[in-house]
């Protein structure tokens, strides 16, 4: 047993008590009402969902586990020589509330790379892919795959005691994380290169490190992107797609596998995580129409204005919560400003910064005129040669699982049964605005 599990182990008890004695206590307290208009309008606002690991704040952005990006990359462990948080901490971080030490992060990394190995017929089904299908898809196909050696649903199988279900789910969980990566580099050599892996895991490296080796990436500017890069990506508290559709599939009992794979379909989807590829796209498709990275103000608004004009959206602006600058584009911008400051694409994604938000501003549709994450990641790989944009929401995949699974352990460990919210017809609706 890792000493992270024993820890989870003995956080439950007190949990438990803490939301038995809270929901006795305030079982018909109301925490809000729903409106006509929230329901047709994609649920937003409306409080249904608990989600211990992290929290957003529409004007400051993420916490995880209470700390704010800032606080989590001042904290966290880093790797030697390196500056960004390493995404072993982020993991321990939302498991336990705790910042690790080096040390038990160290632990971490090791268990990982001695857990990566892919179960062959996953690897094989990698192989047979037809380059035409997306490496999101292969991702997602992957991860469902690899159920087959699930010890969750092994264990629901045998009967084990519901309170015991949380331990393999994070197993499961703790095989995924390790496996994921080999899978995703996996999809990239066979999609943009010659199929061999960039190198072998090293059990002496960090994940991120090793995630780079693979995808064929050997310098320690690009782990420390990966780095800060996986960490930042990991969560957004519980109703974002990804997270919710995880913990959604899960609240079936789903093993981890399906679960994570339902919540990777999700990420895919082009309003979500595929926007990282979608600004990219945006910004060659900006090229090759004026012909430069370097647009005046006026060809950029007009570009812009096209955009709005075709019934499109800006990729990579606007938030279903948030309604300030999100601090994951923000901390992409330091590591910009401090790594590649005269990087051409850098200075078009400033100069996008400071005309994007007036516009949608005029255009007055979106309530939230200020850029998310996905404005900035594209431009960072894009900078260290990680060209292949299709490839992008991979790697948000990637991060997004360690957030996805932390909230599945807990939810397992907390028994939250079924999600089965109720939904109306327009007409039964009616009939309840009538009080009938
Ligand atoms: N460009 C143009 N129009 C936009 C816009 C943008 N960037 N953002 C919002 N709008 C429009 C919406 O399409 C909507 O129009 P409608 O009334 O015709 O349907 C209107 O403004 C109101 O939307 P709003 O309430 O502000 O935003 P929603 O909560 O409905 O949607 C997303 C939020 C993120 C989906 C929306 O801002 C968007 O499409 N952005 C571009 C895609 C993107 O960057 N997604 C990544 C988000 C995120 F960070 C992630 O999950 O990875």
């Amino acid at each position: 047993i890792s000493s992270l599990k024993e820890r989870v182990a003995e956080l439950i008890p007190a949990k438990q008590a803490e939301i038995k004695e809270f929901r006795d206590a305030h079982k018909n307290t109301v925490v809000g009402s729903v409106t006509v208009d929230q329901i047709y309008g994609g649920m937003r606002d409306i409080r249904g969902l608990i989600c211990e690991t992290s929290l957003l704040d529409a004007q400051e952005g993420i916490r995880f586990r209470g700390m704010s990006i800032p606080e989590a990359q001042a904290a966290l462990p880093k790797a030697p020589g390196g500056e960004e948080p390493l995404p072993e901490g982020i993991w321990w971080l939302l498991l336990t509330g705790e910042v690790p030490t080096a040390e038990q992060v160290k632990q971490v990394s090791a268990e990982w790379a001695a857990r990566s190995t892919l179960p062959k017929h996953v690897s094989d089904m990698i192989d047979s892919m037809p380059k035409t299908v997306h490496p999101m898809s292969q991702l997602s196909a992957a991860v469902t795959l690899m159920n087959s050696d699930s010890s969750f649903a092994d264990a629901y199988n045998r009967g084990v005691n519901k309170r015991e279900l949380w331990k393999y789910a994070y197993d499961d969980s703790v095989d995924l994380l390790a496996r994921l990566p080999v899978a995703a580099a996996k999809i990239y050599r066979n999609l943009y290169h010659d199929g061999k892996l960039g190198a072998e895991v090293d059990a002496n490296l960090d994940w991120s490190a090793n995630f780079a080796r693979m995808l064929g990436f050997n310098t320690p500017e690009f782990d420390e992107l990966m780095r800060l890069y996986l960490t930042i990506h990991c969560a957004h508290e519980g109703g974002n797609v990804s997270a919710h559709s995880t913990h959604l599939v899960g609240s079936a009992l789903s093993d981890p596998y399906l679960s994570f794979a339902a919540g990777l379909n999700g990420l895919a989807g082009p309003l979500h995580g595929l926007a990282n590829q979608e600004v990219l796209r945006w910004i060659t498709a900006l090229k090759d129409e004026i012909g430069t990275y370097e647009p005046t103000d006026e060809q950029l608004t007009e570009f812009l204005w096209n955009t709005l004009k075709g019934g499109r959206v800006v990729p990579g602006y606007g938030h279903a919560v948030l309604r300030k600058t999100d601090p994951r584009y923000t901390c992409q911008r330091e590591f910009a400003l401090k790594h590649l400051p005269d990087d051409p694409l850098f200075k078009l994604t400033s100069q996008l910064y400071r005309i994007v938000p007036d516009v949608l501003t005029q255009h007055g549709k979106t309530k939230n005129p200020w850029p998310n994450v996905d404005a900035h990641s594209g431009v960072l790989l894009t900078h260290y040669n990680l060209t292949e944009m299709n490839y992008y929401t991979v790697l948000f995949g990637v991060s997004r699982a360690i957030g996805c699974l932390a909230d599945l352990v807990w939810s397992r460990a907390l028994m939250f049964p079924l999600e089965r919210p109720k939904s109306e017809t327009t007409e039964s609706l009616k009939a309840i605005v009538a009080g009938k």
